[in-house]
């Protein structure tokens, strides 16, 4: 593969993405990150890459003059670049609209014009959410007690529904125009480059800051958490050896609620486990995830390294301990908005 193109490849998941297809598969020659650099994109998550391997145009995947100019001389596109968090969507929709939804149009119109493969990356979160596991007959082990391919698509949020849309656009244009597309579904991602809004980071640099963390709620909603390694390596593997055409779903059996996320950070970090205050729930607030991912498994034979969540945890608290510099610089602006917002 002679060029890739990695939209939102400055964000958490994508710069995790592109430092694993550096390091790990020479046969792809050049990487052009495609990023807008908002807020929640930082040229700095690229920083130690070698600059003839991996270059970043600063650009917006809906301006089509510049995607159709870089789709054209490309192999590949993986389409990460999104608004993402499901807090700001229910501020302000517009951008999660104009982005996910225009954004990702753009660019299979682009690929469908130059027969470029695309891989789009979307969350478990268009299936909407799942009952308690303590509320199932069979502890959520039964048939329909985890998301599979064949889930309904049933989002909740303006930021899922915004990613549901975009999956049912990429499903129309490989069906009606032969968009040699594959889509994944992967359930919640930790580990290093992960803005400071969402849960677990948030709580670390909380800790590391001198601030209580907050917990939503009454803290019983389920995550099925991964580590967003093994996201890259799903996702290679999706890339290179998917089925055109197919939904993949991506988890690591990772299930675990808010409470216990958050107690273990605090066991981690040396706090007392009740060293954190209940604030206002999330209108809407989805209540488990849970994925199914025997697809991948069986038909890919792609498997999780990281099975256990508190080493995972514990390499992403020093991660962020060894990075202040990273992530001060928006801490305060990041809990104002928070407390703005009685959370
Ligand atoms: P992120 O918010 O950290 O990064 C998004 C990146 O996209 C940023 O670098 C941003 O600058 C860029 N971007 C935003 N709008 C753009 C635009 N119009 N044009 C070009 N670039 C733009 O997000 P993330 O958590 O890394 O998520 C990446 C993708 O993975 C998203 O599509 C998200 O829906 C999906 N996903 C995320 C998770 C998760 O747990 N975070 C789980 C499953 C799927
Ligand atoms: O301060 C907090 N306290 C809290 O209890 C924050 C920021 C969150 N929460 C809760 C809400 C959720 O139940 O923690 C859980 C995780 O919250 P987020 O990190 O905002 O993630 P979530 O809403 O689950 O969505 C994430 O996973 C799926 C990503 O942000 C999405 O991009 C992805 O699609």
């Amino acid at each position: 593969m002679d060029n890739l193109i990695v939209t939102g490849g400055a964000g958490f998941i994508g710069s995790n993405f592109v430092h694993y297809v550096a390091e790990h598969h020479p046969e792809v020659k050049h990487i052009t990150v495609l990023d807008k650099l908002t807020y929640a994109g930082n040229k700095e998550n690229l920083a130690d890459l070698p600059t003839d391997k991996v270059s970043l145009v600063v650009g917006d995947i809906c301006d089509a003059l510049l995607v159709n100019k870089l789709v054209a001389t490309a192999d590949a596109v993986v389409h990460y670049a999104a608004e993402s968090h499901n807090d700001n969507s229910l501020l302000d929709p517009s951008p999660f609209i104009q982005t996910n939804i225009v954004g990702t149009y753009t660019l299979i119109e682009a690929c469908r014009k130059y027969h470029v493969r695309f891989h789009h990356v979307s969350t478990d979160e268009v299936y909407g959410d799942l009952p308690l596991r303590e509320d199932l007959p069979g502890k959520g082990e039964g048939k329909g007690e985890k998301f599979t391919p064949e889930s309904r698509y049933n989002p909740s949020s303006p930021y899922s529904s915004s990613k549901a849309s975009s999956d049912l656009l990429v499903r129309a244009w490989s069906r009606s125009f032969g968009l040699k597309a594959t889509i994944s579904n992967c359930s919640n991602n930790y580990g290093p480059y992960q803005h400071i809004e969402k849960f677990i980071p948030r709580q670390i640099t909380n800790i590391l800051s001198g601030i209580r963390p907050k917990l939503y709620g009454s803290g019983k909603n389920v995550r099925d958490w991964i580590h967003t390694d093994d996201h890259s390596r799903a996702v290679w593997k999706i890339l290179t050896e998917g089925k055109i055409g197919e939904t993949y779903l991506i988890g690591a059996d990772g299930e675990k609620n808010n409470k216990e996320v958050l107690e273990l950070i605090l066991n981690l970090m040396g706090q007392p486990s009740d060293a954190y205050d209940r604030v206002r729930d999330r209108p809407g607030h989805d209540l488990r995830y849970a994925i199914d991912a025997t697809k991948i498994r069986e038909e890919l034979g792609w498997q999780p390294q990281f099975t256990d969540f508190k080493t995972g945890l514990k390499h992403t608290i020093d991660w962020y301990t060894t990075h202040e510099s990273w992530w001060k610089p928006e801490k305060s602006k990041v809990e104002h908005k928070y407390a703005k917002n009685g959370q």
